[in-house]
């Protein structure tokens, strides 16, 4: 199969152009073909965008959420099938495919009901007769640049808030897995969207991406990906005037004190940590645990990792996936040497799985290291895997401090069950998502998604917060008054 871009309500056919191959994670095997775009792609879905945007941005928003209510209905009714195509171009486990699309679903009527609130402000004038209120308008066209690791959730917290506030949109999935936009394309055309509001154009960063950055007809540009691309991101878009929001990288930790319930930590050290094989922005890979629970901790935490199952995706029995692809397991792998080197204890993983049929595939065994001291790079960097580092504190001000001696700062969770030390930390905890007794990943999409720091630039994905992305505010003053009123000047 040919995966080219959906343009204008309408499939691009012909031109020379060349085609990557897209592999299932899990074995290796070829799933699709994808179209390597060009400028001039980028330049007719723009053109096709700006058309569009016109008269999408007159449709009234209840009208605009209408399409989103439909988009809902199409995915719910296709749920498994996208799943199923979800965990074979990325090889999280069907459950979490599965969870992935509902995250879709749950956007889609999420933001269909923004259609009927999209509030803006009335504020009283300072003058007599005059009426003054603020309304959130429309932007223009605008560009996503979503990740592998979430190829259809992350692009419904972009796409959907974008159109239903009267935006166009050109969308560049990552090239790892196009099929999922390959499948909402088919869904906007199904439901009816019209010709121009939706674009997808596949192909690489360098390409696309940057020419969708330089384009001058793009007004925003949304992006999720890792901190590195994300600042050349930023710095083209600024160099252009672009609003761009960022969403990167994370280094999150789970906190355990000593009063913890130490069975539900290692549960959700275990999901946040292993789930997608670590790879998502807000995966667990350092546990801060106190010193007078970090033995039992340990030994805890290798029995249940023991039963970890590793595989492919579709087999339902399979606790972890592959990772992406070969780049992938070799960048986690030197990690493990990392922490080696550094002087860190492995105890147990720390090794790439190719036993029989996992040889075709990308398998990382689960890793945990302890005797990891903060400033140590496993115990910095984003690996993006399924590694995690055990670092021992004395108190929940050194376990706060640690937390927070990371460039990133995505997401956080303590365990405990002293309430006073809770609030203290959610208020301490330099994070854009804190987690009370619950492990870092799992966020709902009608609360704010994002982070401080090297995590992102003050935007937020997901909930309302997304409208401000997406919108522009207009300040509406009306006279009634019959005569010329000066504001500051004619007050007295
Ligand atoms: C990401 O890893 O980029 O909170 C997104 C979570 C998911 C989204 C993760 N709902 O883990």
């Amino acid at each position: 199969m040919k995966l080219t871009n959906f343009i204008d309500g309408t499939w691009q056919e012909g031109e020379e152009v060349t085609y990557t191959a897209v592999l299932n994670p899990a074995n290796g095997e070829q799933l699709a073909e994808v179209r390597m775009s060009t400028k001039e792609d980028v330049d007719l879905a723009v053109k096709a965008a700006v058309k569009a945007q016109k008269k999408w941005a007159l449709v009234p928003a209840p009208k605009r959420a209408d399409y989103l209510y439909e988009i809902g209905r199409l995915m719910k009714e296709k749920k498994e099938h996208l799943a199923q195509v979800l965990t074979k171009e990325m090889g999280k486990v069907i459950e979490e495919g599965r969870g992935e699309v509902q995250e879709g679903i749950d956007m889609a009527f999420y933001m269909a009901g923004e259609g009927r609130r999209l509030f803006g402000e009335t504020t009283p004038s300072e003058l007599a007769d005059k009426f003054a209120m603020s309304v959130r308008a429309p932007i223009g066209v605008v560009g996503l640049i979503t990740p592998w690791n979430f190829p259809v959730a992350i692009a419904t917290w972009k796409s959907f808030p974008a159109i239903v506030a009267g935006n166009t949109f050109i969308w560049k999935p990552a090239t790892e897995t196009p099929m999922m936009a390959y499948e909402m394309a088919k869904i906007f055309d199904e439901a009816g969207l019209p010709p121009g509001v939706a674009n997808i154009v596949f192909g690489s960063g360098s390409d696309v991406g940057t020419a969708m950055i330089e384009h001058p007809d793009v007004k925003v540009i949304s992006f999720t990906g890792s901190t590195e691309t994300g600042s050349r991101v930023a710095e083209l878009g600024g160099r252009h005037l672009k609003k761009v929001s960022l969403e990167m990288g994370g280094k999150n930790a789970v906190i355990v004190l000593d009063d913890a319930d130490l069975s539900l930590a290692v549960e959700g050290i275990l999901w946040s940590a292993f789930g997608t094989a670590g790879q998502r922005c807000t995966a667990c890979s350092r546990v801060i645990v106190h010193k007078d629970v970090k033995n039992e901790l340990e030994t805890m935490l290798l029995a249940q990792m023991e039963k970890l199952t590793v595989g492919d995706g579709l087999d339902e029995s399979v606790k972890i996936g592959p990772v992406i692809n070969k780049k992938a397991l070799d960048k986690i792998h030197s990690y493990t040497k990392i922490g080696q080197e550094e002087g860190a204890k492995l105890l147990v993983g720390g090794e790439v799985l190719d036993d029989g049929e996992l040889v075709k595939g990308n398998y990382y065994a689960p890793t945990l290291f302890t005797d990891v001291t903060p400033q140590m790079r496993i115990a910095q960097e984003e690996i993006f895997g399924p590694v995690v580092s055990l670092i021992e504190v004395n108190s929940l001000e050194e376990a706060i401090e640690v937390n927070n001696g990371v460039k990133f700062g995505l997401s956080s969770s303590i365990f405990s069950k002293d309430v006073n030390k809770i609030f203290r930390a959610q208020r301490d905890l330099d994070t854009g998502i804190v987690y009370v007794n619950a492990g870092t990943t799992g966020a709902e999409i009608h609360l704010p998604f994002g982070g401080t720091k090297g995590t992102g630039n003050g935007h937020r994905d997901s909930g309302v917060a997304a409208l401000d992305v997406y919108t522009e505010w207009k300040s509406i003053y009306v006279d009634f008054s019959g005569k010329l009123q000066r504001a500051q000047i004619d007050t007295e």
